[in-house]
């Protein structure tokens, strides 16, 4: 594998950074996972327009631009002729010294891996995938903001584990107020009707690309969307729950804290709204040439 490391595509086991990388000192540094279907590379410049913004809120100048970054993703699909894949984007406050003060750092350090990503088994797309909502609550908006896809991922990592040692895959993670924000690394939709509704960016969710793809697919599709603040009461009495995001797609949710959601099967809703997203995604996007 060939990995983008700061203009030039590096064999695997030459492309290192340095202890001494902030990235790993502090988590200090963006990314984003980005998908490629058929060929494309999926919202690509939805994906960088977000890195740039992320790395805008904490301060972090990209030494590329726009177009300089998206076409670092596809030269690195290309090197490794990623057309069905998962693309990680990372951009870290490059080398510095012991120390948290970010502008001793000499140069943010660009990074592209193009591989694949394990989503969540075949059989919980078709059957659904029981979560559970966590102790560990989501970034305050004035902490880490959330829309802030950041390298410290410990917040998520620790509600993951609380996921997992209940015996569930995912989490819903609540925000300081109590309102629902989303999972771990996926948004959260609720249907009710011919409604759907999924929380805004203030409630401390991240602006997921699927997300929004996801909404306006439903938009075209005759349901009425919104964005509205949610309490586990809506996860509860919905008639579906379903998670968005780039790596899982969209998959149903049919039990959350060990209760049946609707009739307790992947809905109608969902089902018609994942297909809509997989002829979408496998029919746009930035070529990989
Ligand atoms: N919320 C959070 C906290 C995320 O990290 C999403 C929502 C969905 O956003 P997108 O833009 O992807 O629709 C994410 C995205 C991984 C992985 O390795 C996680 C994400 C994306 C890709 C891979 O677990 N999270």
């Amino acid at each position: 594998m060939k990995i983008y490391l700061n203009g030039k595509l590096v064999p695997e086991k030459d492309a290192k950074v340095s202890v001494f990388d902030h990235g790993l000192l502090y988590g200090d540094g963006v990314f984003e996972g980005i998908r490629s279907y058929n060929g494309r590379v999926f919202m690509l410049e939805e994906h960088v327009e977000r890195l740039f913004r992320s790395a805008k809120a904490i301060d972090l100048k990209i030494p590329l631009t726009r177009e300089g970054v998206a076409k670092a993703v596809v030269r690195t699909c290309l090197a490794n002729r990623v057309m069905n894949g998962y693309i990680r984007l990372i951009v870290t406050r490059g080398v510095g010294s012991l120390g948290l003060n970010p502008y001793n750092c000499a140069k943010p350090q660009v990074i592209v891996i193009a591989g694949t990503i394990q989503l969540y088994p075949k059989k919980l797309y078709d059957e659904g995938l029981s979560i559970v909502t966590v102790g560990t609550i989501r970034n305050h908006t004035e902490s880490i903001n959330p829309q802030i896809k950041s390298l410290n991922y410990l917040n998520n990592v620790l509600a993951k584990i609380e996921a997992i040692n209940s015996g569930c895959l995912e989490a819903v993670m609540l925000n300081p107020q109590g309102f629902v924000a989303e999972a771990t690394g996926d948004n959260i939709f609720v249907v009710r009707g011919n409604t759907l509704v999924t929380p805004p960016a203030w409630c401390g969710t991240l602006e997921g690309i699927t997300r929004n793809v996801v909404m306006k697919l439903a938009a075209e599709s005759g349901m009425t969307v919104r964005e509205d603040v949610l309490t586990r009461y809506e996860l509860y009495t919905a008639d579906e729950v379903f998670l968005t995001g780039t790596a899982a797609e969209v998959i149903p949710v049919v039990t959350i804290d060990r209760r049946s959601i609707g009739i307790g099967k992947p809905g109608k809703a969902t089902r018609k709204l994942a297909a809509a997203f997989h002829r979408f995604a496998s029919s746009s996007g930035t070529p990989i040439k």
